[in-house]
């Protein structure tokens, strides 16, 4: 008799009657302690501790040049605008995000495959891995708005399916990120515990969420909590630096208002070994350009 496929063990609910906070259940670094690649051993045991670690200059200057002009030809490609993968500040319609850029543009595809991006996302997960999700946040001069603080794992788990915190962001900075223009706000050390959101997923959530967060949005009393135990460390740098961070790391950046774009590109690393299932906590999952199917082109 066939029977039914099993669901597997739901490590982290999330999207119930209420908030819960649940203890982390993975590693944050996956690979055995000397695996050889970009990483110094005392940075990984950074990583491991805060959640983040930042690179000093992950690509050079020239190479931040060649990928601000693709930025400011992707920005201002008609195309790219009509696209579903742009997404469009609504007050001042300027490009906020464009999702799956690794992709759609061989600039950003060859720095998705770059050995020194490459190697230190093998390294922290411990195996191969693939792009689960890339995008530039633009975050024009002037008005851009911010990203509420969350965890991308809350969401990755919900609404796409990866069963394990097995995966890890790059946000790579070509332009210079100042604590005043809405750069990065980790709280470190808060990826070891899962906060579990209260509230059902409205069936095209990721179509608001995009551009203001709702469902998967942590209390006040939650993010105080978290706030007064943790800290908060606000990323600078210039344009070349990066900050690794893990996902479920509580993080989120204020609004622009200053004359100076923060533009970023986030590359999402996933294991091969976490492939997504069927959504944990939403009726559908989301489209391929948000959340990659292994072994998919899109
Ligand atoms: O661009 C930012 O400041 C934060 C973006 C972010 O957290 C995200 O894309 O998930
Ligand atoms: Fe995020």
């Amino acid at each position: 008799m066939a029977s039914a496929p099993t669901r597997p063990v739901d490590l982290y609910p999330t999207r119930g009657p209420r908030e819960e906070l649940i203890g982390r259940k993975d590693p944050v670094v996956w690979s055995e302690p000397g695996t050889p690649g970009p990483f110094w051993a005392r940075e990984l045991d950074e990583y491991d501790r805060d959640g983040f670690v930042t690179v000093d200059q992950i690509v050079t200057p020239d190479e931040i040049d060649e990928l601000r002009a693709e930025l400011d030809r992707l920005v201002a490609d008609p195309a790219v605008r009509a696209d579903e993968r742009a997404v469009v500040e609504p007050r001042s319609q300027e490009i906020r995000s464009v999702f799956e850029v690794h992709r759609i543009s061989e600039v950003f595809g060859r720095l998705a495959e770059d050995p020194r991006v490459l190697g230190r996302a093998r390294q922290i997960l411990g195996s191969d891995v693939y792009v689960h999700q890339s995008r530039v946040n633009v975050k024009p001069g002037f008005g851009a708005s911010g990203f509420y603080w969350h965890s991308d794992f809350e969401t990755w788990h919900a609404e796409d399916g990866l069963p394990r915190m097995r995966t890890v962001s790059v946000s790579i900075a070509l332009t210079p990120n100042h604590t005043t223009n809405g750069s990065l706000m980790v709280m470190p050390g808060s990826h070891r515990t899962f906060l579990g959101c209260a509230g059902e997923t409205p069936r095209d959530n990721y179509k608001r969420s995009l551009r203001m967060q709702d469902a998967g949005t942590p209390s006040h009393e939650a993010l105080t909590t978290f706030a007064d135990a943790c800290g908060i460390r606000h990323f600078t740098g210039p344009a070349g630096s990066a900050t690794w961070f893990d996902c479920n790391a509580l993080h989120g950046s204020g609004d622009n208002i200053t004359p100076y774009p923060r533009s970023n590109v986030f590359l999402v690393f996933n294991s091969v070994e976490n492939a997504p299932e069927a959504p944990f906590a939403a009726p559908v999952r989301r489209p391929s350009f948000i959340a990659a199917r292994p072994g998919e082109r899109s």
